[in-house]
């Protein structure tokens, strides 16, 4: 006579088992990491973000989102996958870093998003507290600051530093946060979920996302924002110009909640 557990081995063996993509565990923690010509400052990058999630104990992947950079991006990226939780996405057809940030969430799988510059600007050790804000309901937007008690700038001429606060200044109409133009921040998946049209005009995603998304509590802690070692900044004029725009149809929306016309 057959034994309990040989009369349970067969069915349990017939069962076919899902593919390995479906049985892997949700991140915690999704880093959205927009690139542009940035394979030299990935390594470092890379090794930082892991290590910062790792000493906080939260699980995290980091999605590369690539505008074909094609300057070892994908080779980096791939020899980082092997060590790390590294999704890279290559984006041939569209250009812009709000847009890449958007395509970034569409494959991040964790509970609280991260969006950080790929250019060390950033420094990776302060998302385990971006992340703790959102996570435990102290705020709606955590926001990496340079301009709050403790965070600074490293070294900017007196035009770099002028051209960031009539940036923010600007910024005022749609929100009365210190460094809304800082592009480090952190915010909860289920609220993007929830936003009204997101439309990734110009490089200032996360004013749009603090906007669209109803954030009312935006809590900003302290960073040092050094500059970069390698590669240039890809900000230009024109997007200087398209900001100016982004934040009329921001205030727009905040007044009537929708859009201007085209
Ligand atoms: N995917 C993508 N990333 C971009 C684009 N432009 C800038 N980035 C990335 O966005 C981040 C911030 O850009 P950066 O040039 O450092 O801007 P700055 O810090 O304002 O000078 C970096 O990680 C860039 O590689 C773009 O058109 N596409
Ligand atoms: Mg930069």
């Amino acid at each position: 006579m057959a034994t309990a557990a040989a009369q349970h081995a067969l069915p349990l063996q017939a069962v076919p088992l899902p593919p390995p993509s479906d049985v892997r565990a949700a991140p915690a923690v999704s880093v959205i990491v927009p690139t542009f010509r940035e394979a030299p400052n990935l390594p470092e990058l890379v090794d930082r973000i892991a290590a910062a999630l790792a000493g906080a104990g939260l699980s995290g992947e980091i999605i590369i989102v690539d505008d074909d950079s094609r300057d070892g991006t994908q080779e980096t990226a791939d020899r980082l996958a092997a060590r790390y939780p590294v999704q890279l996405v290559v984006r041939k057809a569209e250009r812009g870093l709000s847009s890449a940030v958007l395509c970034g969430f569409e494959s991040a799988r964790g509970a609280t998003l991260v969006v950080m510059d790929a250019d060390l600007s950033h420094p990776p050790e302060a998302i385990p507290e971006l992340v703790r804000i959102i996570v435990e309901g102290r705020g709606d937007f955590a926001l990496g600051s340079r301009y709050v008690p403790g965070g600074r700038t490293e070294d900017w001429t007196p035009a770099r530093w002028l051209n960031s606060k009539a940036a923010t200044l600007l910024a005022r109409p749609v929100t009365s946060c210190r460094d809304p133009m800082s592009g480090f921040f952190a915010i909860a998946a289920s609220r993007v979920r929830r936003a009204a049209e997101l439309r990734p005009l110009g490089y200032k995603i996360g004013l749009e996302l603090m906007v669209k998304c109803g954030c009312r509590r935006v809590v900003e802690i302290p960073i040092v924002f050094r500059n970069r070692r390698h590669g240039e900044s890809k900000l230009t004029i024109r997007q200087q110009f398209l900001f100016v725009r982004h934040i009329f149809q921001l205030a727009v929306f905040r007044l009537f909640g929708r859009r201007p016309p085209e």
